[in-house]
């Protein structure tokens, strides 16, 4: 199909920018996380938007075979994806697509990860079916993947950050996947130190030891020594990760700056430049308590209460966000700070969010 990309209605929330077919023009893949179905009427989350050079794009995801199924081969259905990153993971010139998906615990009968390799002409084909990235069985839940040659061998590597498992009271280890050339990429997590730690304590992960609840992924050279860094970014005030490469006579190891860096958190590290949270309580002044058990401890949002000043937040605050609201020069700010109050130890109160 051949038209203007408005016409298309491509939807997402993520999009990569990527001469595909090495034409000349910049192609994009927008891409959500949901189903691909291409017969007419059917559900769509992702699309793969060939430039023809003129103003125009033509819908490629199905003719390209970038979503095609190794299982249950099927020219209607393609797979669902939650990450891509583009490269030339097999050295030969042109550009090939790293593709993660989610995975539930001891699925063999699904789907996986894939490596698509180009043909040269914007075609793709299933990169080894022996890849041990494909991961069969291995809960995952990929928020984002972006290239690096971190061993700096010429041939790329994959970062691959993670979410947390629906109904799961965890997040998941984030990977990187050494690439040998062929397609096939080999998990090197633990072995280039960047295991962080289940969520058992909080001050593991308020030093951001533990899991991160990573979004998105990045990868690049922060301080010049021609070793890129390894970075994602993590719901709200979970840490974000900063990971700095340190070559050895053993290889490249990655030693957590998250904190000393200051990219774990913003300059405020309690509550109290959270405006979601300041407007959370503003709603439910009178809340006990959010709770939510999540590995070995208790995580708590109580409004005016000590926990709260942890700069840790992983209580959903129930959808609601109301910072958009906020118009300039009416930003609400903390007043009485550190009043005791019934017994409990008063900490913020606030103006309202209007
Ligand atoms: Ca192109
Ligand atoms: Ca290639
Ligand atoms: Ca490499
Ligand atoms: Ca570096």
């Amino acid at each position: 199909m051949l038209a203007a990309v408005h016409s298309i209605y491509p939807q997402g929330a993520r999009m990569n920018v990527v001469d595909y077919d090495s034409d000349g023009w910049a192609d994009l893949l927008v891409h959500g996380g949901g189903v691909n179905q291409f017969q007419a009427g059917g559900s769509r989350d992702t699309w793969l938007l060939r430039n023809t050079g003129n103003g125009n794009f033509e819908d490629a995801t199905q003719s390209s075979g970038l979503l095609q199924r190794r299982l249950k081969p099927s020219p209607q259905q393609g797979v669902s994806a939650a990450a891509f990153c583009a490269g030339d993971l097999d050295n030969d010139g042109d550009v090939d697509f790293f593709l993660a998906r989610s995975m539930a615990a001891g699925a063999t009968d699904t789907e996986s990860n894939e490596v698509l390799l180009n043909d040269g002409k914007g075609q793709f084909v299933l990169g080894p079916a022996d890849n041990p990235a494909r991961a069969m069985g291995e809960v995952a839940v990929p928020t984002s993947a972006a290239l690096v040659d971190f061993d700096r061998d010429g041939i790329l590597d994959v970062w691959v950050v993670h979410n947390m498992p629906g109904g799961a009271q965890q997040p998941l280890q984030d990977r990187l996947l050494r690439g040998d050339g062929s397609g096939r990429f080999t998990d090197v997590t633990k072995a280039a130190g960047l295991a962080t730690v289940p969520w058992t304590n909080v001050k593991a992960l308020n030093n951001a030891k533990g899991h991160s609840w990573a979004w998105a992924a990045t990868a690049c050279d922060l301080n010049n020594d021609g070793y890129d860094e390894l970075l994602n970014a993590s719901y709200g005030r979970v840490p974000n990760h900063l990971w700095r490469a340190e070559p050895g006579a053993n290889g490249v190891v990655y030693i957590n700056e998250s904190v000393d860096s200051s990219y774990a958190y913003d300059a405020g590290v309690d509550w109290s430049d959270n405006l979601s949270a300041q407007c959370h309580c503003k709603d439910v002044p009178t809340e006990r308590g959010v709770h939510q058990r999540i590995g070995g401890f208790e995580l708590r949002v109580r409004c005016w209460r000590r926990l709260e000043r942890q700069p840790l937040r992983t209580v959903p605050l129930q959808g609601r966000t109301h910072g958009p609201r906020l118009q300039q020069g009416t930003e609400p700010r903390p007043r009485g700070v550190r009043a005791a109050q019934g017994g409990l130890r008063t900490l913020l109160s606030l103006e309202p969010c209007l």
